[in-house]
């Protein structure tokens, strides 16, 4: 058994097509536990944080205009295997290439609005919490 969190969040797209209520029933009902949760309109400077590994890349400036859009919903989520879990369960980055059953899958058929994402690694899992939520914050 390998308990991890992961750090998950529903994109303006997701919100702003009333996605928030299945997302977080998948979620639940995969057996993952969200231990933090907040609604949210990101800040520019949070936005560069959280795709800061994105910096020199040419969509970059686009990815920040876009999840800085509207308003998105963080979360923590922890579970067995919880990155991989995730991750698996929004399935790849490209909706149309994403497989049927999985969140972008299902939602998306764009590479930048898609609906939803979870960190890649643990350590990219800690980074990224970091950035949105205390410790204090989160429950146990
Ligand atoms: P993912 O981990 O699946 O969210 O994908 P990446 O870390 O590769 O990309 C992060 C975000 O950058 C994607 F969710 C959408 C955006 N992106 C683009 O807009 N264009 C691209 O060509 C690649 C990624």
């Amino acid at each position: 058994m390998v308990i991890q969190r992961t750090f998950v969040m529903i994109k303006p797209d997701g919100y702003s097509r009333g996605l928030v209520g299945e997302i977080i029933s998948r979620i639940e009902r995969k057996g993952l536990r969200i231990i933090g949760m907040k609604l949210i309109k990101m800040s520019r400077e949070q936005a560069e944080k959280l795709y800061s590994v994105h910096r020199d890349k040419p969509f970059f400036k686009d990815l920040v205009s876009f999840v800085t859009s509207g308003p998105v919903v963080v979360m923590v989520v922890e579970g067995e295997s919880a990155v991989e879990v995730m991750r698996i369960m929004i399935g790849s980055t490209d909706g149309r290439k994403a497989p049927p059953g999985t969140i972008r899958g299902d939602y998306a058929l764009s590479i930048q609005e898609n609906v939803i994402h979870a960190s890649d690694s643990p350590e990219t899992a800690s980074y990224e919490i970091s950035v949105f939520f205390r410790e204090e914050e989160l429950v146990s």
